[in-house]
Protein backbone atom coordinates (compact mmCIF):
# COMPACT_ATOMS: atom_id res chain seq x y z
CA UNK A 1 0.00 0.00 0.00
CA UNK A 2 0.88 3.73 -0.47
CA UNK A 3 1.79 6.25 2.04
CA UNK A 4 -1.56 7.71 1.46
CA UNK A 5 -3.77 4.47 1.93
CA UNK A 6 -1.66 3.32 4.99
CA UNK A 7 -2.29 6.98 6.22
CA UNK A 8 -6.34 6.38 6.18
CA UNK A 9 -6.43 2.26 6.91
CA UNK A 10 -3.17 0.94 8.57
CA UNK A 11 -4.01 -0.30 12.09
CA UNK A 12 -8.34 0.38 10.98
CA UNK A 13 -9.15 -2.92 9.46
CA UNK A 14 -12.44 -3.36 10.40
CA UNK A 15 -12.97 -6.78 12.30
CA UNK A 16 -15.90 -8.68 11.20
CA UNK A 17 -15.25 -11.78 12.30
CA UNK A 18 -14.94 -10.94 16.38
CA UNK A 19 -15.95 -7.21 16.66
CA UNK A 20 -18.80 -5.39 15.61
CA UNK A 21 -17.45 -4.00 12.30
CA UNK A 22 -16.53 -0.60 13.77
CA UNK A 23 -14.44 1.12 10.54
CA UNK A 24 -12.98 3.55 12.72
CA UNK A 25 -11.72 1.70 15.78
CA UNK A 26 -13.28 2.67 19.51
CA UNK A 27 -12.19 4.80 21.81
CA UNK A 28 -11.00 2.04 24.35
CA UNK A 29 -11.12 3.43 28.06
CA UNK A 30 -11.52 0.07 30.18
CA UNK A 31 -8.61 0.43 32.23
CA UNK A 32 -8.59 -3.52 32.63
CA UNK A 33 -9.39 -6.44 30.65
CA UNK A 34 -11.20 -9.79 31.67
CA UNK A 35 -9.58 -13.02 30.81
CA UNK A 36 -10.87 -16.83 31.05
CA UNK A 37 -7.75 -18.17 32.47
CA UNK A 38 -5.77 -17.08 35.37
CA UNK A 39 -2.63 -17.86 33.43
CA UNK A 40 -2.89 -15.90 30.00
CA UNK A 41 -4.97 -12.79 29.18
CA UNK A 42 -7.42 -14.34 26.82
CA UNK A 43 -7.92 -11.81 24.08
CA UNK A 44 -4.02 -10.24 24.71
CA UNK A 45 -4.66 -7.41 26.59
CA UNK A 46 -4.43 -7.48 30.43
CA UNK A 47 -3.84 -4.25 31.77
CA UNK A 48 -4.03 -0.87 29.96
CA UNK A 49 -0.57 0.58 31.02
CA UNK A 50 0.68 -2.75 29.28
CA UNK A 51 -1.81 -2.80 26.42
CA UNK A 52 -4.57 -1.19 24.61
CA UNK A 53 -6.58 -1.59 21.43
CA UNK A 54 -6.74 1.71 20.72
CA UNK A 55 -2.69 2.61 21.21
CA UNK A 56 -2.34 -0.48 19.49
CA UNK A 57 -4.02 0.38 16.38
CA UNK A 58 -2.24 3.89 16.33
CA UNK A 59 1.00 1.80 17.01
CA UNK A 60 0.43 0.00 14.13
CA UNK A 61 -0.31 3.25 11.80
CA UNK A 62 2.81 4.83 13.00
CA UNK A 63 5.08 1.68 11.83
CA UNK A 64 2.80 1.63 8.75
CA UNK A 65 3.80 5.57 8.14
CA UNK A 66 7.39 5.06 8.57
CA UNK A 67 7.53 1.93 7.35
CA UNK A 68 8.76 0.39 10.28
CA UNK A 69 8.35 -3.10 11.72
CA UNK A 70 7.39 -1.26 15.03
CA UNK A 71 6.02 1.69 16.91
CA UNK A 72 5.28 2.75 20.49
CA UNK A 73 3.45 5.73 21.41
CA UNK A 74 4.25 7.54 24.67
CA UNK A 75 2.47 10.42 26.67
CA UNK A 76 4.46 13.29 25.07
CA UNK A 77 7.50 13.45 22.62
CA UNK A 78 9.32 14.18 25.50
CA UNK A 79 7.69 10.78 27.32
CA UNK A 80 9.06 9.07 24.12
CA UNK A 81 12.99 10.59 24.28
CA UNK A 82 13.53 9.50 28.00
CA UNK A 83 11.68 5.98 27.97
CA UNK A 84 14.21 5.67 24.62
CA UNK A 85 17.09 7.12 26.54
CA UNK A 86 16.87 5.62 29.91
CA UNK A 87 16.30 1.89 27.72
CA UNK A 88 19.87 2.32 25.74
CA UNK A 89 21.89 4.27 27.79
CA UNK A 90 23.78 3.47 31.20
CA UNK A 91 25.91 5.01 33.94
CA UNK A 92 28.80 6.45 32.32
CA UNK A 93 27.67 6.39 28.67
CA UNK A 94 27.56 9.42 26.28
CA UNK A 95 25.78 11.28 23.71
CA UNK A 96 26.66 12.99 20.62
CA UNK A 97 24.20 15.86 19.74
CA UNK A 98 23.18 18.30 17.41
CA UNK A 99 23.96 21.64 18.67
CA UNK A 100 20.63 23.52 17.34
CA UNK A 101 17.82 20.49 19.13
CA UNK A 102 14.19 21.35 20.58
CA UNK A 103 15.19 23.36 23.74
CA UNK A 104 13.29 20.57 25.58
CA UNK A 105 15.57 17.74 24.49
CA UNK A 106 18.87 19.37 24.77
CA UNK A 107 17.08 20.20 28.78
CA UNK A 108 16.07 16.41 29.71
CA UNK A 109 20.09 15.34 28.91
CA UNK A 110 21.54 18.49 30.29
CA UNK A 111 19.54 18.81 33.71
CA UNK A 112 17.92 15.31 33.82
CA UNK A 113 19.69 12.41 32.29
CA UNK A 114 22.95 13.62 33.52
CA UNK A 115 22.21 13.35 37.15
CA UNK A 116 22.13 9.88 36.15
CA UNK A 117 26.20 9.64 34.75
CA UNK A 118 24.93 10.29 30.90
CA UNK A 119 26.95 12.60 29.41
CA UNK A 120 26.59 14.53 26.05
CA UNK A 121 28.29 16.70 23.54
CA UNK A 122 26.18 19.37 21.12
CA UNK A 123 28.29 19.68 17.76
CA UNK A 124 27.93 21.44 14.45
CA UNK A 125 25.97 18.16 12.98
CA UNK A 126 25.81 20.10 9.76
CA UNK A 127 29.00 19.04 9.28
CA UNK A 128 29.74 14.85 9.92
CA UNK A 129 33.38 15.35 10.50
CA UNK A 130 32.05 17.54 13.27
CA UNK A 131 29.99 14.45 15.06
CA UNK A 132 33.00 11.77 14.76
CA UNK A 133 35.61 14.56 16.29
CA UNK A 134 32.80 14.57 18.67
CA UNK A 135 33.11 10.55 19.61
CA UNK A 136 34.58 9.38 22.67
CA UNK A 137 34.98 5.15 23.71
CA UNK A 138 31.96 5.58 25.69
CA UNK A 139 29.75 6.91 22.88
CA UNK A 140 26.61 4.98 22.50
CA UNK A 141 24.00 7.11 20.63
CA UNK A 142 24.05 9.50 17.87
CA UNK A 143 20.85 12.22 18.22
CA UNK A 144 20.06 13.94 15.26
CA UNK A 145 16.93 16.22 15.20
CA UNK A 146 16.98 16.78 11.41
CA UNK A 147 15.63 19.99 9.58
CA UNK A 148 16.28 20.95 13.40
CA UNK A 149 14.25 22.93 15.56
CA UNK A 150 14.12 25.70 15.00
CA UNK A 151 17.31 26.74 12.99
CA UNK A 152 16.48 24.18 10.02
CA UNK A 153 19.58 22.91 9.44
CA UNK A 154 20.06 19.35 8.41
CA UNK A 155 22.50 16.54 8.68
CA UNK A 156 23.54 13.78 6.73
CA UNK A 157 21.29 10.99 8.18
CA UNK A 158 22.81 8.48 5.54
CA UNK A 159 26.54 9.60 6.49
CA UNK A 160 26.19 9.74 10.23
CA UNK A 161 24.34 6.59 10.60
CA UNK A 162 27.55 5.00 8.63
CA UNK A 163 29.97 6.47 10.93
CA UNK A 164 27.75 5.69 14.04
CA UNK A 165 27.44 2.03 13.22
CA UNK A 166 30.75 1.38 12.50
CA UNK A 167 31.55 2.84 16.09
CA UNK A 168 29.15 0.81 18.04
CA UNK A 169 26.42 3.23 18.50
CA UNK A 170 23.04 3.68 17.83
CA UNK A 171 21.67 6.83 15.62
CA UNK A 172 18.53 8.55 16.45
CA UNK A 173 16.80 10.58 14.39
CA UNK A 174 13.94 13.39 15.28
CA UNK A 175 11.72 12.98 12.53
CA UNK A 176 9.03 15.88 14.46
CA UNK A 177 9.93 18.86 11.81
CA UNK A 178 9.39 16.48 8.41
CA UNK A 179 6.40 13.75 9.34
CA UNK A 180 7.09 10.42 8.23
CA UNK A 181 5.40 11.86 4.86
CA UNK A 182 8.49 13.84 4.11
CA UNK A 183 11.30 11.98 5.82
CA UNK A 184 12.16 8.52 6.54
CA UNK A 185 15.38 8.51 8.78
CA UNK A 186 15.18 4.43 9.06
CA UNK A 187 15.17 4.22 5.22
CA UNK A 188 18.43 6.11 5.67
CA UNK A 189 20.19 4.22 7.90
CA UNK A 190 18.55 5.50 11.58
CA UNK A 191 18.16 2.89 14.15
CA UNK A 192 14.95 4.85 15.84
CA UNK A 193 13.01 7.25 14.51
CA UNK A 194 11.45 9.71 17.31
CA UNK A 195 8.08 11.92 16.65
CA UNK A 196 6.28 14.57 18.77
CA UNK A 197 3.19 13.24 17.53
CA UNK A 198 1.60 16.50 18.96
CA UNK A 199 2.83 18.32 15.75
CA UNK A 200 1.95 17.22 12.19
CA UNK A 201 1.12 13.59 12.79
CA UNK A 202 -1.86 14.78 14.81
CA UNK A 203 -1.89 17.89 13.21
CA UNK A 204 -4.57 19.75 15.05
CA UNK A 205 -2.93 21.12 18.28
CA UNK A 206 -5.55 19.38 20.40
CA UNK A 207 -3.58 16.69 21.78
CA UNK A 208 0.36 15.87 23.07
CA UNK A 209 1.80 12.47 22.39
CA UNK A 210 5.24 11.14 21.27
CA UNK A 211 5.79 8.26 19.60
CA UNK A 212 9.64 5.82 18.50
CA UNK A 213 9.52 3.86 15.29
CA UNK A 214 12.26 0.83 14.76
CA UNK A 215 12.98 -2.04 13.42
CA UNK A 216 15.29 -3.55 15.59
CA UNK A 217 13.41 -6.70 17.47
CA UNK A 218 15.70 -6.97 20.78
CA UNK A 219 15.61 -3.09 20.86
CA UNK A 220 12.00 -2.91 20.21
CA UNK A 221 11.09 -5.50 23.09
CA UNK A 222 13.40 -3.95 25.85
CA UNK A 223 11.59 -0.40 24.51
CA UNK A 224 8.18 -2.07 25.24
CA UNK A 225 8.99 -3.17 28.46
CA UNK A 226 9.70 0.15 29.49
CA UNK A 227 7.06 1.49 27.87
CA UNK A 228 4.90 -0.15 30.63
CA UNK A 229 7.74 -0.37 33.29
CA UNK A 230 8.27 3.32 33.25
CA UNK A 231 4.69 4.03 32.16
CA UNK A 232 4.73 7.27 30.23
CA UNK A 233 2.15 5.81 27.57
CA UNK A 234 -0.38 7.61 25.40
CA UNK A 235 -3.89 7.71 26.65
CA UNK A 236 -6.85 5.75 24.57
CA UNK A 237 -8.57 9.22 23.96
CA UNK A 238 -5.24 10.96 22.38
CA UNK A 239 -4.32 7.44 20.83
CA UNK A 240 -8.07 8.39 18.99
CA UNK A 241 -7.60 11.63 18.27
CA UNK A 242 -3.54 11.01 16.34
CA UNK A 243 -5.19 8.48 14.41
CA UNK A 244 -7.84 10.51 12.95
CA UNK A 245 -5.43 13.49 12.40
CA UNK A 246 -3.10 11.02 10.84
CA UNK A 247 -5.08 9.92 7.80
CA UNK A 248 -5.17 13.30 6.69
CA UNK A 249 -1.20 13.47 6.90
CA UNK A 250 -0.61 13.66 2.96
CA UNK A 251 -2.99 16.29 2.81
CA UNK A 252 -1.58 18.87 5.21
CA UNK A 253 1.78 18.35 4.60
CA UNK A 254 1.28 18.69 1.08
CA UNK A 255 -0.74 22.11 1.73
CA UNK A 256 1.94 23.15 4.64
CA UNK A 257 4.95 23.31 2.46
CA UNK A 258 2.85 25.07 -0.74
CA UNK A 259 2.39 27.48 1.95
CA UNK A 260 5.66 27.61 3.47
CA UNK A 261 6.63 27.95 0.43
CA UNK A 262 4.66 31.29 -0.63
CA UNK A 263 5.56 32.63 2.41
CA UNK A 264 9.59 32.05 2.00
CA UNK A 265 9.37 33.72 -1.15
CA UNK A 266 7.24 36.89 0.02
CA UNK A 267 9.84 37.11 3.33
CA UNK A 268 12.90 36.75 0.99
CA UNK A 269 11.69 40.16 -0.90
CA UNK A 270 10.53 41.80 2.22
CA UNK A 271 13.40 44.49 3.37
CA UNK A 272 12.61 43.79 7.63
CA UNK A 273 12.74 39.50 7.04
CA UNK A 274 16.30 38.96 7.07
CA UNK A 275 18.37 35.44 6.71
CA UNK A 276 14.95 33.67 5.96
CA UNK A 277 15.09 29.66 6.86
CA UNK A 278 13.31 27.21 4.36
CA UNK A 279 15.08 23.77 3.61
CA UNK A 280 13.10 24.57 0.17
CA UNK A 281 14.85 27.87 -0.81
CA UNK A 282 18.13 27.27 -3.20
CA UNK A 283 19.78 29.45 -1.11
CA UNK A 284 19.73 27.53 1.32
CA UNK A 285 22.79 26.41 2.64
CA UNK A 286 22.03 22.53 2.39
CA UNK A 287 19.55 22.87 -0.34
CA UNK A 288 20.81 19.78 -1.81
CA UNK A 289 21.07 17.62 1.00
CA UNK A 290 17.31 18.49 1.63
CA UNK A 291 16.54 17.75 -1.78
CA UNK A 292 18.71 13.92 -1.61
CA UNK A 293 17.51 13.00 1.54
CA UNK A 294 13.85 14.58 2.20
CA UNK A 295 11.00 14.27 -0.20
CA UNK A 296 9.50 17.27 0.23
CA UNK A 297 10.20 20.67 2.74
CA UNK A 298 8.03 20.79 5.01
CA UNK A 299 5.91 23.53 6.68
CA UNK A 300 8.51 24.68 9.24
CA UNK A 301 10.62 27.93 8.50
CA UNK A 302 12.58 30.46 10.38
CA UNK A 303 13.89 34.08 10.01
CA UNK A 304 15.24 37.41 11.90
CA UNK A 305 13.18 40.84 12.43
CA UNK A 306 14.95 43.43 11.50
CA UNK A 307 15.67 46.13 14.29
CA UNK A 308 15.95 45.15 17.87
CA UNK A 309 13.90 43.56 20.68
CA UNK A 310 11.39 45.94 20.27
CA UNK A 311 10.73 45.69 16.41
CA UNK A 312 10.41 41.84 17.01
CA UNK A 313 7.82 42.30 20.00
CA UNK A 314 5.73 44.71 17.94
CA UNK A 315 5.65 41.79 14.96
CA UNK A 316 4.41 39.47 17.29
CA UNK A 317 2.09 42.08 18.90
CA UNK A 318 0.85 42.52 15.63
CA UNK A 319 -0.40 39.19 14.11
CA UNK A 320 -3.87 38.16 13.50
CA UNK A 321 -4.12 35.04 11.66
CA UNK A 322 -0.59 33.26 13.16
CA UNK A 323 -0.92 32.73 17.11
CA UNK A 324 2.23 33.60 19.04
CA UNK A 325 2.09 30.30 20.88
CA UNK A 326 4.50 27.17 20.98
CA UNK A 327 4.06 24.11 19.41
CA UNK A 328 4.00 23.63 16.00
CA UNK A 329 2.32 21.05 13.09
CA UNK A 330 -1.20 22.19 13.39
CA UNK A 331 -3.68 23.22 10.47
CA UNK A 332 -3.51 26.68 12.34
CA UNK A 333 -0.84 29.14 11.58
CA UNK A 334 1.39 29.72 14.94
CA UNK A 335 4.55 31.99 15.21
CA UNK A 336 6.90 32.02 18.44
CA UNK A 337 9.98 33.72 19.60
CA UNK A 338 12.60 31.06 20.49
CA UNK A 339 15.00 33.02 22.60
CA UNK A 340 12.01 33.37 25.28
CA UNK A 341 9.50 30.55 24.24
CA UNK A 342 11.23 27.23 23.23
CA UNK A 343 14.32 27.93 23.54
CA UNK A 344 14.54 30.16 26.76
CA UNK A 345 16.25 26.99 28.58
CA UNK A 346 19.31 26.89 26.45
CA UNK A 347 21.99 29.72 28.45
CA UNK A 348 22.02 32.85 26.45
CA UNK A 349 25.65 32.68 25.26
CA UNK A 350 24.84 29.40 23.87
CA UNK A 351 21.54 30.43 22.18
CA UNK A 352 23.05 33.67 20.39
CA UNK A 353 26.31 31.78 19.35
CA UNK A 354 24.04 29.33 17.58
CA UNK A 355 22.17 31.77 15.62
CA UNK A 356 19.27 31.34 17.51
CA UNK A 357 18.87 35.65 18.53
CA UNK A 358 16.84 37.95 19.68
CA UNK A 359 15.56 38.64 16.44
CA UNK A 360 14.76 35.07 15.29
CA UNK A 361 11.35 34.68 14.81
CA UNK A 362 9.73 31.04 14.25
CA UNK A 363 6.67 30.24 11.86
CA UNK A 364 4.47 26.62 11.70
CA UNK A 365 2.13 27.89 8.31
CA UNK A 366 -0.53 26.25 8.77
CA UNK A 367 -3.32 25.14 6.16
CA UNK A 368 -5.42 28.53 5.71
CA UNK A 369 -5.30 30.15 2.80
CA UNK A 370 -1.89 31.47 1.63
CA UNK A 371 -2.72 34.90 0.63
CA UNK A 372 -4.23 35.63 3.91
CA UNK A 373 -1.35 34.62 5.57
CA UNK A 374 0.84 36.61 3.88
CA UNK A 375 -1.42 39.32 4.14
CA UNK A 376 -1.35 39.00 7.91
CA UNK A 377 2.74 39.17 7.94
CA UNK A 378 3.20 41.91 5.47
CA UNK A 379 0.87 44.24 8.09
CA UNK A 380 2.61 43.10 11.25
CA UNK A 381 6.19 43.87 9.54
CA UNK A 382 4.80 46.80 8.92
O1 LIG B 1 6.10 18.54 23.28
P1 LIG B 1 6.37 17.08 23.14
O2 LIG B 1 5.27 16.31 22.50
O3 LIG B 1 6.85 16.46 24.42
O4 LIG B 1 7.59 16.94 22.08
C1 LIG B 1 8.86 17.45 22.32
C2 LIG B 1 9.54 17.79 21.03
C3 LIG B 1 10.44 16.91 20.48
N1 LIG B 1 11.08 17.16 19.33
C4 LIG B 1 10.85 18.29 18.64
C5 LIG B 1 11.58 18.55 17.36
C6 LIG B 1 9.91 19.23 19.12
O5 LIG B 1 9.71 20.33 18.41
C7 LIG B 1 9.25 18.98 20.35
C8 LIG B 1 8.30 19.96 20.93
N2 LIG B 1 8.42 21.24 20.42
C9 LIG B 1 7.68 22.33 20.77
C10 LIG B 1 6.73 22.32 21.71
C11 LIG B 1 8.02 23.56 20.04
O6 LIG B 1 7.24 24.55 20.07
O7 LIG B 1 9.07 23.59 19.40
Amino acid sequence: MKFATKAVHAGEEPDLDSGSGDVVIPIHLSATFARKDVDKPTRGYEYSRTGNPTRHALEVRLAALEDSKYALAFASGLAAETTLALTVLRKGDHVVASDDLYGGTRRLFVHTLSRFGVSISFVDARLTSRVMDGFRKNTKMVWLETPTNPLLTLSDIRALSRVAKRRGAITVVDNTFMSPYFQNPLKLGADVAVHSVTKFISGHSDSVGGALMLSDKKLYEELRFNQNALGAILSPFDSFLALRGSKTLPLRMERHQENAMKIAKFLLSHPKAKNVRYPGLKIHPQFNLAKRQMKGFGGMLSFDVDGGLPEVRRFLGRVKIFALAESLGGVESLVEHPASMTHASVPRGERVKLGITDNLVRLSVGIEDADDLIHDLAVALG
